[in-house]
């Protein structure tokens, strides 16, 4: 029976951070992420889907910000799909094929598809996604630039303590060389990665190409989003590989990393590529090329790092990801069971059906800044 969402209530969800968190383009204590409740019927029975819209506030990291999702879900994306029958998610996306770029808006949806359609078949998400996926998948942590290398030390040691294997330094001209050589001094044996939020240019190539010799697994975005060129010239001076993240908006402009040779490992996230149908069809297009996948993150919630990892179960994902547990970032979740990590590795939810996690509606009310119901009556 296909699907028909009759209602959806987005809503603007605030959490702290632990730890507040910075990258070469600004500082962050909390995020606004906008939840999606879709409200669907198969035929037989009502069911509640659930997505996230993990955008960042601010358009450092791309163009899509809180309000611009919330504007773009509102205005267009639920409206199109609103009272509109549907069996796969594929067949939802076309519904609203018409809305270009996005992705972040687009990706808080999808998921709600996504949790609806394994309700209605009963199953946990990560089943509808592919064969052989993983029970556990390895995590690492992401670690914000900090305001000395002692603070900077205290957090690596502090997760390392915790049972990660893998640690990523967010870097910055400046903020490079010098902590690359103190972490690995201290760890010698830690799996290390850095990622530069695209803040260099190629005058500061050789900055870069000196980061070899300090067995990083990968640098990551180096130069700004558009420029594969400039991922393609590092990429042949440098020993260590080159990872995209913000460049690889879709099959199609990966197809073309690939083709100039511009990196030889990809990020991959479900809300810069517009959810988990996207996510996976990247996923295919490396491993059948052979270049190794990792499932990066936006900082989610237990609604998003739950299909996180649903995606990073997938066979591809040979790299450590970026989905860490839950207390890494926040208090308390809005979501139970929790999402932790246990020995630097993190549970695929498969004990229910749908994405694997209950919202919990007394977090959620308390940590809502605005809601917007939309019904049928609002198809556009
Ligand atoms: O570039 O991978 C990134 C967080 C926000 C925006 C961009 C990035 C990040 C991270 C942290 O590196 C990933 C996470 O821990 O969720
Ligand atoms: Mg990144």
């Amino acid at each position: 029976m296909p699907i028909t969402i009759t209602e959806v209530t987005l809503a603007v969800v605030r959490l702290d951070l632990v730890h507040g968190f910075e990258t070469s383009s600004h500082r962050k204590n909390h995020l606004d992420h906008i939840l999606v409740r879709a409200t669907a019927t198969d035929g037989t029975r009502q069911l509640v889907g659930w997505g996230e819209c993990a955008s960042p506030s601010d358009p450092f990291y791309c163009g899509e910000t809180t309000e611009s999702c919330w504007q773009i879900l509102g205005e267009y994306l639920v409206p199109m799909l609103l009272g509109r029958p549907w069996g796969s998610v594929d067949e939802a996306s076309r519904l609203t094929a018409k809305v270009s770029g996005n992705h972040f808006a687009r990706a808080g949806l999808e998921m709600a598809c996504w949790d609806l359609l394994a309700q209605a078949r009963d199953v946990p998400l990560v089943d509808l996604l592919g064969l052989r996926t993983a029970d556990r998948v390895e995590a690492g942590v992401s670690l914000g630039i900090e305001p000395s290398i002692d603070a900077l030390m205290e957090q690596v040691a502090r997760h390392v303590g915790d049972g990660y294997r893998r640690v990523k330094l967010k870097i910055r001209p400046g903020w490079d060389l010098e902590p690359v050589r103190a972490v690995r001094a201290a760890f010698p044996a830690l799996a290390l990665q850095v990622d530069a939020n695209a803040a260099y240019t190629t005058a500061e190539i050789d900055r870069l190409v000196a980061l070899d010799g300090y067995g990083l697994l990968m640098v990551e975005q180096p130069f700004a989003a558009d420029d594969l060129l400039a991922h393609a010239a590092l990429a042949r001076r440098a020993e260590t590989p080159v990872c995209l993240d913000e460049a690889i908006t879709s099959v199609a402009v990966l197809r073309s990393a690939l083709a100039l040779r511009a990196c030889s490992i990809v990020n991959v996230k479900v809300s810069r590529l517009g959810g988990v149908g996207p996510a996976i069809a990247v996923h295919d297009v490396c491993r059948d090329a052979g270049v190794p996948v990792w499932c990066g993150g936006m900082h989610e919630f237990g609604v998003g790092r739950a299909v996180n990892l649903a995606v990073a179960s997938l066979p591809g994902f040979t790299l450590p990801s970026d989905v860490s547990g839950s207390d890494k970032y926040y208090r308390a979740d809005i979501v139970t069971p929790p999402i932790r990590a246990e020995h630097g590795t993190v549970a695929v939810p498969r004990s229910r059906p749908g994405i694997g996690v209950t919202v919990d509606e007394t977090m959620l009310k308390d940590h809502t800044l605005r809601t917007r119901t939309l019904q049928d009556g609002s198809r556009r």
